[in-house]
């Protein structure tokens, strides 16, 4: 295998989010956020685990701005608390919170670090949920309007945004599977947070062109590489129904043609709010970039008895920690795919990593699964780069250990160590090995 080389300025990034790193979520006159109450409501996280100290990066934002800066990392990424700044979600602001943001983004320009702001990752401020959160069409002025505040205050030194993170989790995982905040089990709810996702990003987007500020904004979406196991056609329509609603052409499709996949609408129909084909022409608004995710792969078997006549089966390939089978040539497809069929302006792999069991041995962490996982994954994004992909960036999920939602911390993605008990970092071997390709700008 030859030295494989990344385009200069390519941007290699870490990525975290507020609600899994930051802790103290009510500290400097703070809202709660859905996630607050949530991991505080009885059996609903691994062993009743919260965000309450996480990686109280918080209060040591400076001591990991250090420490990217000691990896060489070029970007990060990391999320807004919206009840931070807005503790009620709208009306008053705390200045508070905002300060928090304005001192770490200042820190990381002054460390070279490209800030991408994710201005929603989950942390819904839980005044909001009251009033129907994202089931309620009112939110996407909302959510627009908190953006527009941020984009203000931040945009003179801010110049990449990332408007919603997954939002297909956030509706589907939180909305009708029930095992994320706010914990609700309906489907019409699932799909009409869905479209109201897509109204709300739509009106940010609107507002950020409007400050004529500079810079670009996107999206970042969930993606796991589903093909038919096998050349029967029911399998084959079952795998296109399974791509076109759970990666992105759920959103790339209304936000880049002004409709939903038409395989997607033979499940949903039925779910889709009233009325929603009066909102596609607003929806549909030029990005700069898309945000890809995308941690692994299955194939897809139709099963008239399973949701939507989807099964996943796996390949039998070596699983991670979170029971994920690891896939990387998954990661290619997926590319390929946005770039061939949206054709957008530049492509960000937004997510990638993997949890494995680490264990601390005289102060070392040697993960060489991790590793191995982002080599191959990395591999194959140079392979969609030559082929045609505009692949600006990668950030590695994630700079540290942290909160991983249902699972609290019994799962850890960090290519740095957090000993819960006392706080130390410990840098493990996979963040040596992503320094030396940062350095080089590629693989060896
Ligand atoms: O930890 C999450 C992150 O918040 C969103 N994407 C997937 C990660 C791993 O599950």
């Amino acid at each position: 295998m030859g030295k494989k080389e990344f385009p200069e300025g390519f941007k290699w990034g870490v990525a975290t989010a507020s609600y899994q790193i930051e802790g103290s979520p009510l500290a400097d006159g703070a809202g709660p956020s859905i996630w607050h109450r949530f991991s505080h409501t009885p059996g609903t996280t691994h062993d009743g685990d919260t965000g309450d100290i996480a990686c109280d990066h918080y209060n040591r934002y400076k001591d990991d701005v250090t420490l990217m800066k000691f990896l060489g990392v070029k970007a990060y990424r990391f999320s807004i608390s919206w009840s931070r700044i807005f503790p009620k979600g709208k009306g008053r602001i705390n200045e508070r919170g905002m300060d928090f943001y304005n001192r770490l983004v200042d820190e990381l320009l002054n460390a070279n670090i490209t800030p991408f702001i994710t201005l929603y990752h989950w942390d819904l401020p839980a005044a909001l949920q009251d009033v129907g959160g994202w089931n309620n069409r009112d939110i996407a002025e909302w959510y627009a309007d908190y953006a527009d505040y941020v984009f203000q205050r931040l945009g003179d030194r801010v110049k990449n945004w990332i408007t919603l993170n997954e939002p297909w989790v956030m509706a589907f995982v939180g909305h009708m599977f029930g095992e994320h905040a706010p914990g609700m089990r309906d489907a019409y709810a699932a799909f009409s947070v869905v479209h109201n996702e897509l109204r709300a990003h739509s009106k940010a987007v609107r507002a950020f062109r409007e400050e004529n500020l500079g810079g670009e904004i996107g999206i970042t979406l969930s993606n796991h590489s589903l093909t038919p196991a096998s050349q029967n056609e029911a399998d084959i329509t079952a795998a296109t129904i399974a791509h076109e609603y759970v990666n992105y052409p759920l959103f790339l499709n209304p936000i880049f043609k002004g409709s939903y996949p038409e395989h997607l609408l033979s499940i949903a129909r039925d779910y889709m709010p009233r009325g929603y084909e009066m909102d596609m022409d607003e929806i549909k608004r030029s990005i700069d970039f898309v945000g890809i995710n995308y941690y692994s792969g299955s194939l897809v078997r139709a099963e008239p008895s399973a949701p939507f006549g989807i099964k996943e089966v796996g390949r039998g390939l070596e699983k991670s920690e979170m029971g994920w089978e690891v896939y990387p040539e998954g990661l290619y497809d997926i590319l390929k795919g946005v770039q061939d069929s949206y054709e957008p302006k530049g492509i960000f792999i937004t997510e990638n990593g993997a949890a494995f069991k680490d264990v601390v041995e005289n102060g070392e962490v040697h993960d060489s699964k991790r590793t191995e996982y982002l080599k191959a994954h990395f591999a194959q994004a140079h392979r969609a780069i030559q082929d045609g992909v505009k692949l600006k960036g990668y950030f590695v999920w994630s700079l540290m250990d942290n909160f991983e939602w249902a699972y609290g911390y019994s799962k850890r993605f960090g290519i740095v160590y957090i000993d819960y008990k006392t706080q130390k970092r410990i840098v493990k071997d996979s963040a040596k090995w992503y320094s030396r390709v940062i350095a080089n700008n590629a693989l060896d």
